[in-house]
């Protein structure tokens, strides 16, 4: 537990120059590993845009238990056009086309017909080696925001199976699965080239100073983006920090300008580095628990995220079950 009487100075002095004392509220509560979360079958992007077209690429980190992959097929979701499939080095592509449930918008007008699901097949993939399976993609104008589109995978191997087709509306639901769909997510143009993963907070004690925040931002488009401004439902006030090592001594400042995303980047919020600063958290926060917040851009604007509260190890969760 934090001292009391160090508690408010720290929080004046946190837009003017770091203390000891910060960097040891951050050490204290900022400490927490992210995994990456390369266990499952994963799309690339997970966000688009109605109107967009998009590539998109599954990626298979493992075989199964051992045994290498010979075979992936993906179930394309309605309002989902595929344009093209790529050429994948190791197998064969093969699609099926089929009446859609209805007529969607594309690219070029009403479309009743089209690609329902694609399968890479008559190859062989060793179980520790990553392989991306990609085609190009539009969006159906039709799309509503907000709506979650799972991908359901089959991956075949030598010996087995895995059925990457468990499906979730929400974040929270989504997490607790053993073998999710991947999914995406329709979201406003400006927002399409925001990816935003993996929020996550960790167990913080009532009256604790402070609490952190972290996530994972890549901006797919051509040009910066900022991340100018957080909330979050249990603080009243979220700054955004780096932290560094100077002179032995880690050390954090607010960033009164906000974070930069690189166009093409991707920027990790994480333990020992940049990170969100819940100042003066109203309450305890236990694991396993979600906390709703926002992220602000500059050109993407308001963003909706959910922190997930790890446990002191900083578990992943969700994600730890695979290996
Ligand atoms: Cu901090």
């Amino acid at each position: 537990m934090m001292q009391r009487p160090q508690t408010l100075p720290m929080l004046q002095t946190i837009n003017h120059k770091s203390s000891l004392a910060w960097a040891t509220a951050c050490f204290l509560f900022c400490n927490m590993m992210i995994a990456p979360v390369w266990a499952h079958a994963v799309l690339d992007r997970q966000v688009v845009a109605p109107g967009q077209a998009l590539h998109l690429s599954i990626a298979i980190g493992h075989g199964c238990d051992g045994s290498g992959t010979t075979r992936v097929s993906v179930t394309i979701p309605e309002g989902i056009i595929v344009t093209k499939v790529d050429t994948q080095e190791r197998f064969k592509s093969q699609t099926r086309a089929a009446k859609f449930e209805k007529p969607w918008t594309g690219a070029q007008g009403q479309v009743v017909e089209g690609i329902k699901d694609i399968t890479w097949s008559e190859g062989l993939l060793a179980d520790k080696v990553r392989g991306e399976f990609g085609f190009e993609l539009y969006a159906s104008d039709d799309l509503k925001l907000d709506q979650v589109l799972s991908f359901p995978v089959v991956q075949i191997c030598e010996q087995g199976e895995r059925r990457w087709v468990e499906e979730a509306a929400q974040t929270e639901a989504r997490e607790k699965l053993k073998a999710p769909a991947p999914v995406l997510k329709i979201v406003k143009k400006e927002q399409a080239h925001l990816d935003i993963r993996n929020a996550r907070s960790r167990v913080t004690p009532n009256g604790a100073p402070v609490a952190g925040g972290y996530v994972t931002i890549r901006n797919w488009g051509d040009k910066a983006d900022r991340l100018i401004a957080a909330t979050v439902s249990v603080s009243d006030q979220v700054e955004i920090h780096e932290m560094s090592m100077s002179d032995g001594v880690m050390r954090m400042r607010a960033l009164d300008k906000g974070l930069e995303i690189p166009a093409g980047a991707t920027v990790e919020l994480k333990t020992g580095s940049y990170h969100l600063m819940f100042i003066k958290p109203k309450r305890a926060l236990s694991e396993g628990e979600w906390i709703d917040g926002t992220l602000t851009f500059e050109r993407g604007g308001v963003v909706p995220v959910r922190f997930k509260v790890d446990g002191m190890g900083g578990n992943q969760g969700g994600h730890a079950h695979a290996h």
